[in-house]
């Protein structure tokens, strides 16, 4: 009897352990985001500016760290051609760890809005603790990387974006011959709850180490 409550509580550690080291690998710890915009985009970790640009065959690669697996990502994109006169397009993927863990532009999660230039946009919209619970979450989805109005640049595109290969599709806020100004937001893993100053020094440790 003793050997078996032995040997039931040592399967129970043993189990418990695989469960551990599991929950901890799902956790990532590293990212890379890669977009493309038509026209120009500038885009934001955690409230931090790390990419800007305004040649949609050249997409911006940004690596970046998760603080116990979360991010914060924020894309402004600026269609040049006012309304009708010129489409917009966002094309974006999060590529988090080795394995890797693929979130492309087209999948759920990413949620958007349209509105002022950026310059004129005061609200907080890239911070880390903006509320965009009231954002669309359903995006205009277009063609799939490859195809469509952009696809004569993906040769171009892909000499960027091989590896791993991009397999997001350009997405808009609403039709993309009426809006040009628009605004995204995708949050990778939950803020953990934190006193605020805590939390303050989390995020200025992350900010040194990309330094
Ligand atoms: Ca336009």
């Amino acid at each position: 009897m003793k050997n078996r409550l032995m040997f039931s509580l040592t399967l129970t550690l043993f189990l418990s352990g695989i469960l551990l080291i599991q929950t901890a690998d799902a956790v990532p710890k590293k990212g890379t985001l890669r977009i493309s915009g038509d026209n120009t985009w500038v885009a934001f970790i955690n409230g931090e500016e790390v990419a800007a640009s305004g040649n949609w065959q050249v997409p911006t690669v940004s690596e970046f760290k998760l603080d116990k697996g979360f991010a914060q990502i924020a894309v402004y994109v600026h269609d040049a051609e006012p309304g009708a006169a010129g489409r917009g397009g966002f094309l974006a993927d999060i590529i988090l760890d080795d394995k890797p863990d693929y979130i492309g532009t087209g999948e759920d999660g990413w949620r958007c809005d349209t509105g002022k230039l950026l310059a004129d946009r005061k609200d907080g919209w890239e911070k880390v603790d903006f509320d965009d619970s009231d954002w669309e979450d359903e995006l205009e989805i277009y063609e799939q990387f490859g195809g469509g109005i952009w696809g004569f640049g993906a040769a171009i595109m892909e000499q960027i974006l091989k590896d791993p290969e991009c397999e997001a599709n350009w997405v808009w806020c609403g039709p993309n011959d009426a809006e040009d100004d628009i605004y995204f937001r995708y949050t990778i893993g939950t803020l953990s709850v934190e006193p605020e100053d805590k939390l303050t020094t989390t995020w200025g440790a992350l900010k040194s180490e990309r330094r």
